[in-house]
């Protein structure tokens, strides 16, 4: 690499002075206005990593998914299509927090030299950035890393995050046997959108499904698929202003429904009684359902209840394609997971509880035949190990049904992005499910009752101070408050509740659920108050709810 090429140009993008940048849940992820050296020493990162792994191509995804409009983010993609591996995280906050150029060029040959990084492969980094405006300046950051690092770039545009985890990967697997895609977002919907009329062929049509967009860029990947997919799937289209930078995740999208539990407003005098509707977020990698049931009230069929619709599906399908004794189910979750999701799952099937983040769910669900995992929030998918995808192109079907469950089982390895969460793919499976099961809404909300929940986010001084242990459902610091919160939900009914830092934002979330509504609202606020004093909170600005 040419070191007075990446001095002056790292110049033209110092540090700030007062920031600590952290590589959090998703990558780097805070206030847009304060990313510009976050981005240029990514692109510099992202060529190392493409050069120790032979110049295999590594993605670059510029976003703030969930998050409000002002803030951006930027995380890595690894050649699979999956999240950055975990021990280079650390390099990435160590480069992004160089105080100087010189400390930077510093920590750069540290990097070189302990990852033992030949500096004569070639280094190959693949794009894209959502519909937020300080992505644009930010992506020329990066690429001035790029270019400083003597890195070939390939700019995928304005995209959601699941078509670049599907590109890294369709990239990376061009030409061999196990040939992800074509590697075009032309391919991906194609992919998709193919795989879904197969599955659906000779179903009853579905009605159309209301889409609330976020203002997000998927807005724009619904429209393209939905061309595609012409009449097979109707979609009705709302909160797609993606030019009205304020609107982004504004009272809509995902984490809004999630975390509000209603209706986006813009939709409430559009859905009619059963009528399902899905919300994507702002980068379009999580999907949350909901209705209104016959009385007018809001119904939510989240990340959990869609693990227990696809998981139960695929199940079927492996039984009647006759490889019950050769493939098995298993599914993923967060200590997020509504308990009553989790009991109803692990009635059925192996289940197991990770720490928040893809990452970490990703790799729990590739150690099972075909994985199943979703976060409560939505985001989520399916991956099949590479022995079932094998044990699925050798299979002899011997009977009719047989043959159509075994052709539907490899549909859904195509609908599937299996890369990462992907809020149109999971769309598209959940309405597959729906459609060959006859299910409205309203049945597949019967598969079980929620326990009543709340998600609350405190802010702190610090949230570096609350660690966890024990896939984050028990506080190891601050010393006691522990037994606090222990004490507190020994007063409630099937009460749960667990405290840990956020990863994209800076807060402290808080969850809770009991039996009762009245008293899930009461525990979480209780315990949230907890947190607040814990922190040394000034007591002037205590939110007025905390108990
Ligand atoms: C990201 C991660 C998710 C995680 C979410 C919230 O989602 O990809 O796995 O659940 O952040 O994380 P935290 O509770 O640590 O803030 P997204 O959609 O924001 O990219």
């Amino acid at each position: 690499m040419n070191t007075d090429l990446l001095r002056s140009s790292s110049d033209k993008h110092p540090k700030p002075t007062d920031i600590a940048f952290q590589y959090g849940t998703a990558g780097f992820r805070t206030l847009g206005s304060t990313l510009d050296s976050v981005l240029y020493r990514v692109g510099v990162l992202a060529a190392l990593r493409s050069r120790k792994l032979d110049g295999r191509t590594i993605g670059v995804m510029v976003t703030a998914s969930h998050n409000a409009a002002q803030d951006n983010g930027v995380k890595l993609v690894d050649p699979r299509g999956e999240m950055l591996d975990g021990s280079w995280e650390a390099h990435a906050t160590t480069l992004a927090n160089a105080p100087t150029t010189e400390a930077f060029l510093e920590a750069v040959s540290t990097l070189i030299r302990n990852s033992q990084i030949d500096l004569s492969k070639p280094a190959h980094v693949v794009y894209a950035r959502d519909t937020r405006p300080s992505g644009e300046e930010l992506v020329r950051a990066l690429e001035d890393g790029l270019k400083a690092a003597g890195a070939e770039g390939r700019d995928a545009g304005v995209t959601t995050t699941p078509v670049l985890h599907y590109l890294v990967r369709a990239i990376n697997t061009k030409g061999t046997a196990d040939a992800y895609g074509e590697d075009t977002q032309e391919g991906y919907y194609k992919k998709l959108g193919d795989a879904f009329k197969e599955l659906v062929q000779g179903r009853p049509p579905l009605d159309p499904i209301i889409i609330d967009c976020a203002n997000g860029v998927g807005a724009i990947a619904a429209e393209a698929m939905s061309s595609i997919l012409a009449n097979t799937l109707v979609f009705d289209l709302h909160n797609t202003s993606i030019d009205k930078e304020e609107l982004l995740n504004n009272s809509c999208g995902a984490d809004f429904v999630k975390t509000q539990q209603k209706s986006p407003p813009q939709l409430v005098d559009v859905l009619k009684p059963n009528q399902r509707a899905c919300s994507f977020d702002g980068d379009a990698d999580r999907l949350m359902y909901f209705y209104h049931d016959e009385n007018g009230q809001f119904r939510m069929l989240d990340g959990d209840k869609i693990a227990g619709l696809v998981a139960a599906f695929i199940v079927d399908l492996v039984k009647t394609a006759g490889l019950a004794d050769e493939i098995s189910v298993g599914v993923v979750q967060t200590a997020y997971a509504n308990g009553a999701s989790t009991k109803y799952l692990s009635d059925r099937l192996p289940v197991k509880c990770v720490p928040t983040g893809v990452k970490h769910l990703h790799h729990a669900a590739e150690r099972f035949p075909i994985g199943v995992y979703f976060e409560a929030n939505g985001h989520g998918t399916v991956v099949f190990s590479p022995s079932t995808l094998s044990t699925l192109s050798s299979h002899q079907p011997s009977t009719p049904a047989q043959d159509r469950a075994h052709k539907h089982l490899l549909a859904l390895t195509s609908l599937i992005n299996q890369t990462v969460g992907d809020a149109l793919s999971d769309m598209l499976l959940v309405e597959v499910v729906l459609s060959h099961k006859s299910y409205g809404g309203a049945e597949w909300d019967s598969l079980y009752e929620d326990l009543p929940n709340r998600l609350v986010k405190v802010s702190v001084a610090d949230r570096s101070v609350y660690q966890t242990e024990d896939a984050e459902r028990k506080l190891v610091s601050p010393p006691g408050l522990q037994g606090k919160i222990d004490e507190i939900v020994r007063r409630y009914e099937g009460g749960r509740s667990f405290v840990r830092p956020s990863g994209t934002e800076d807060v402290v979330r808080v969850y809770a659920e009991a039996m009762v509504r009245s008293q899930v609202d009461e525990l979480a606020f209780t315990v949230a108050g907890l947190v607040y004093d814990s922190a040394g909170g000034d007591a002037a600005k205590r939110p007025k709810e905390f108990i």
